[in-house]
């Protein structure tokens, strides 16, 4: 099977990349990744070094339809990752997310349409639990389901529901062989640490405080990295054509919670906490129904035990210290500085 990845240097995509060499010996992979700032070849040495028959690195952009159809036509099947992933960034400018997730997934198709009239190659879409809005939190008994309106609140997820809009559009305009994914909150090694696991982490690395937004009473889902990846492959193996499937891992935390767990397995306590001014639009709640991928495909996580796999999480950042530090001193830190001066 020869699979063409985007977006396969960032955080999930690097892990699918690991998952999939080492789980499927039949597999090759080829990998175009942008090289923004979130992605990073250094998580894949080791893999180009072990994998040098199996694995291929193209640095593009998915918005080169040309270079796109050329590695379409290459491949069977195309996991479909690349993308600005981060809310706040989204906050401070939504331009890039419309012209690579919405632009960007316009174009990926139009290059599937020619390198493969006849539709016999499989694509999976992979998406966020955010098109669907937020959930209130005195109602815990509502779950997104794969038929809840789409709603999103932020410029990124309103570009992740566009892009996955235009997904659903060449599935019913062109018959296009394509499921896509809808993933609650991922966490686990080689995550850019803009994102709160990892920025609070090495923020305790280095002995600063965690920037807490609001209350902390918001609740995300959380999931390990590598049991997404394995229900994305598992979508793209034996998942149906024009089908959505929500992934979850019934892990439900405040932010509040999350963070006292962080404490815990840093050893540090609650003074460490800087309670910080609210992201703007900031989503209540997101919580995912993924029954259906468990009935069709007879997926559930197996590596999101709480609070275990969030410290074995913490223990990778605290021995990979080389991998977070060149990303933290670097351009980031210019990020760090704009986005909490102005909290
Ligand atoms: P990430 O920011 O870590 O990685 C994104 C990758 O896409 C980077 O390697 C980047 O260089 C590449 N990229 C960006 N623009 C590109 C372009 N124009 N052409 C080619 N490559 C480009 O993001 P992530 O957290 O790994 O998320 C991967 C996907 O999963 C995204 O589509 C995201 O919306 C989705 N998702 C993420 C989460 C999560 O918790 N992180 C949850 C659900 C869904
Ligand atoms: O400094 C912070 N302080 C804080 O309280 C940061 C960065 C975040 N938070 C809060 C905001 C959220 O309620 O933590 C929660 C998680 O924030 P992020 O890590 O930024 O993730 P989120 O906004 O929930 O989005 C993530 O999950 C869904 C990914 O970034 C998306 O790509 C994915 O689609």
């Amino acid at each position: 099977m020869k699979i063409l990845i985007t977006g396969g240097s960032g955080f999930i995509g690097s892990n699918f990349v690991r998952f999939a060499l080492e789980s499927r010996s039949d597999t090759s992979l080829v990998n175009l990744d942008a090289l923004t700032y979130s992605g990073n070849p250094e998580s894949l040495r080791d893999i180009e070094e072990r994998f040098p028959e199996r694995y291929r690195f193209v640095h593009g952009d998915i918005r080169d339809v040309d270079q796109m159809t050329s590695l379409i036509a290459e491949a069977d099947i195309v996991i479909h990752m690349a993308a600005e992933s981060h809310v706040d960034r989204s906050i401070i400018d939504g331009r890039p997310f419309i012209e690579t997730n919405v632009l960007g997934t316009q174009c990926l198709l139009d290059a599937l349409r020619q390198a493969d009239p006849d539709n016999n190659k499989r694509l999976v879409h992979v998406s966020t639990d955010e098109v669907y809005g937020d959930l209130p939190l005195d109602r815990p008994d509502l779950l997104f389901t794969e038929t809840t309106p789409y709603s999103p609140s932020s410029p990124y997820s309103a570009s992740k529901a566009s892009s996955d809009h235009l997904v659903r559009a060449a599935i019913h305009t062109f018959g296009i062989n394509a499921s896509i994914t809808n993933c609650s909150n991922n966490f686990g090694p080689y995550q850019f640490p803009e994102k709160v696991i990892p920025l609070f982490v090495t923020n305790l690395l280095q002995g600063m405080k965690v920037p807490l937004y609001g209350d902390g009473r918001n609740v995300r889902d959380w999931l390990h990295v590598i049991d997404h990846c394995e229900a994305v492959l598992l979508v793209a193996e034996q998942g149906k054509a024009g089908e959505t499937y929500n992934i979850g891992g019934n892990n439900e935390r405040s932010n509040l919670e999350l963070t006292h767990a962080i404490l815990d397995i840093m050893g540090h306590d609650e003074s460490m906490i800087e309670y910080v001014e609210d992201r703007k639009g900031h989503d209540r709640r997101y919580a995912i129904d993924a029954s259906k991928i468990q009935r069709d495909l007879g997926w559930e996580p197996s590596r999101s035990a709480w609070p275990e796999a969030l410290e074995a999480t913490c223990n990778w950042y605290r021995d990979n210290t080389a991998w977070w530090q060149r990303i933290r001193s670097g351009e980031y830190r210019q990020y760090y500085e704009q986005q909490y001066a102005r909290k």
